[in-house]
Formats: structure tokens, sequence, C-alpha cells
């Protein structure tokens, strides 16, 4: 009896938040993400040092209080990995994370955070500490609307897109959903914080591809508002706008593969 009201009061003792807890065997996920990345999947990141990497990632939110994040707390981590993405190779994407990733599988040099070390390595994940533990907790975590918006997941993904951005270089391309009625949204990490972390220094393009679920019907396009949001921001900050829409994701993939095809111009 004693020992069960000891594990009841253990476990309601850490689900005091609305979020998802910590995702199970998070530390040995990110270990095995950072060498299969490191090793397979861009070899000349072969001399990352993982251990650091994951022990890094662990000491910027273990025994804090999990509701005040800072970037700061990231800065170890990200000093690790700096971000190296090729001039015209970057894709940003919002509410487009499946096709965006398909693109990128398709058009192998191309790169989304996710191709990139620090979000292949966190993508999907989910975790979170306690001030005075050295444990994480993987009953519940934070969730940014309910609880607290400088959690260490947000945080983390507001940080790391930030640099994402900032480190783009040439043409830039965005994948955005014209299945919703704001493809572009100013509210969005895309709208939010890549958007305004572009260098017109170094960026001279955005090209915007608004493509549509099939089956479903298109509900924004390179013509409606949100677009022009978006075109009138860009061209504020001395960045070239363009847009292409009409692509069903299918016919999208389709004309990456095949951008020669007469349908595809
Ligand atoms: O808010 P969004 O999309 O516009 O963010 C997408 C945008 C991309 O261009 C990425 O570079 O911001 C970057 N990014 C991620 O790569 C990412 N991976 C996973 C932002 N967020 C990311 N996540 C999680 O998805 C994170 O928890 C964040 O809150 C969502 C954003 O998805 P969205 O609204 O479709």
């Amino acid at each position: 009896v004693v020992v069960g009201v000891r594990m009841w009061r253990h476990s309601s003792e850490h689900m005091k938040w609305n979020g998802t807890g910590s995702t199970a065997h998070f530390q040995e996920i990110v270990l095995e993400r950072c060498y299969n990345y490191t090793q397979l999947v861009q070899p000349e990141l072969r001399d990352r040092d993982c251990q650091k990497i994951r022990e890094a990632f662990r000491n910027a939110f273990i025994s804090k209080d999990p509701c005040s994040a800072t970037e700061e707390d990231y800065h170890p981590l990200m000093k690790l990995v700096n971000p190296t993405v090729p001039c015209d190779k970057t894709v940003f994407w919002s509410k487009t994370k499946e096709l965006a990733h398909q693109y990128t599988k398709v058009q192998r040099e191309m790169f989304t955070l996710e191709d990139t070390l620090l979000g292949y390595i966190a993508d999907d994940l989910n975790w979170c500490g306690d001030a005075g533990s050295y444990e994480m907790n993987y009953q519940s975590c934070p969730h940014w609307k309910k609880d607290c918006s400088n959690n260490f997941v947000s945080v983390f993904w507001d940080l790391v897109s930030k640099r994402f951005a900032e480190n783009a270089c040439g043409v830039v391309q965005v994948v955005l959903n014209g299945s919703i009625s704001n493809a572009f949204d100013r509210k969005s990490t895309f709208g939010r914080v890549e958007v305004h972390n572009l260098n017109p220094m170094k960026v001279h393009t955005l090209q915007a591809w608004v493509i549509h679920d099939l089956g479903k019907f298109p509900s924004d396009s390179c013509s409606g508002s949100s677009i022009n949001d978006l075109k009138w921001i860009i061209m504020q900050r001395n960045i070239k706008f363009t847009c292409q829409d009409n692509y069903s994701s299918g016919k999208f993939l389709q004309c990456v593969k095949k951008p020669e095809d007469s349908s595809c111009r």
C-alpha cells in the first residue's frame, strides 16, 4: 500500500503541465540522430562531437524552470553546431512540412531546417526538465498556449529558425499551403521569425510556391491577400519576390523531378 501511494504521488507531482511530456529515450535518440547525420547524411560534419552535442542540449534545459527558457540557455549548443547551407539551397515552409521534406528528398541538395544537424536531431521531439531535479519530465511539458510561450521547445525552434534564416543567401524558397485560407500567416514561425531575419545583403530573391492538396479546393493563391502581405514585407526589405501557384502537391513533386515537362511551365 505504501509503495502504491508513493508511486501515485510521484506521477501526480509531474502532471503539472498541459502539453505532452518529453519523448521517451530523448537522450538516446539525440545521440543516435547525431551519429546518423554526421556520419551518413552529411559526412563533412564527421568531426562533430556527438556526445558533447547531446550534453550541451541536455544542459540547456535540465534542472531549470521549464517556463523560463531563454536564447542564452542554448548558446553553448549553438556554438557546437553552426548552420552551413550553400547559397540558393535554403527551403522554408509553413503548414507544408511533409511536402517540403518530400521536395528536399527529391532535390537532394536543397535544405529545410530539418535537413541541417540541429533540425534533424530535434524534429518531432519534445523535451523539458524541472527546477530542482536532474531528471527530464516524461509526464508533461508546458503547452505553449495553455502554460507558457517561453518553454524550451518553442524557444529552441524560434532560435534555430532565426539562425537558419540569417544564414540564407542567394535565391531562397518557401513552400506555402494554398489549401488553407491564409497561405502566409504573420504569426507562424516563417512569418514571425524567418521573413524578418533574412539578410537583404545576402538574399536577393524569395521565391514562393503556393501548393494545394490534391482533391482539396485551392483556398489561397499568389494573387490572394495573404501572399500580397508577404510580397509587401519582402519588397520593403529590398528583396525581390516571385510567386508560383496552381500546382497540386503531386504535380509540384512531378515538376521538381521533370521541370522540362511542358505542363510544368
Ligand atoms: O510556424 P511555421 O510552420 O511557419 O514554421 C515553419 C518554419 C520553417 O521554414 C522552418 O525553417 O520555421 C522552421 N521550423 C521548423 O523547421 C520546425 N520543425 C518543427 C519551425 N517550427 C518547426 N517545428 C515545429 O512545428 C515547432 O514546434 C513549431 O511550433 C511547428 C511549426 O509548424 P508550422 O506552423 O506548420
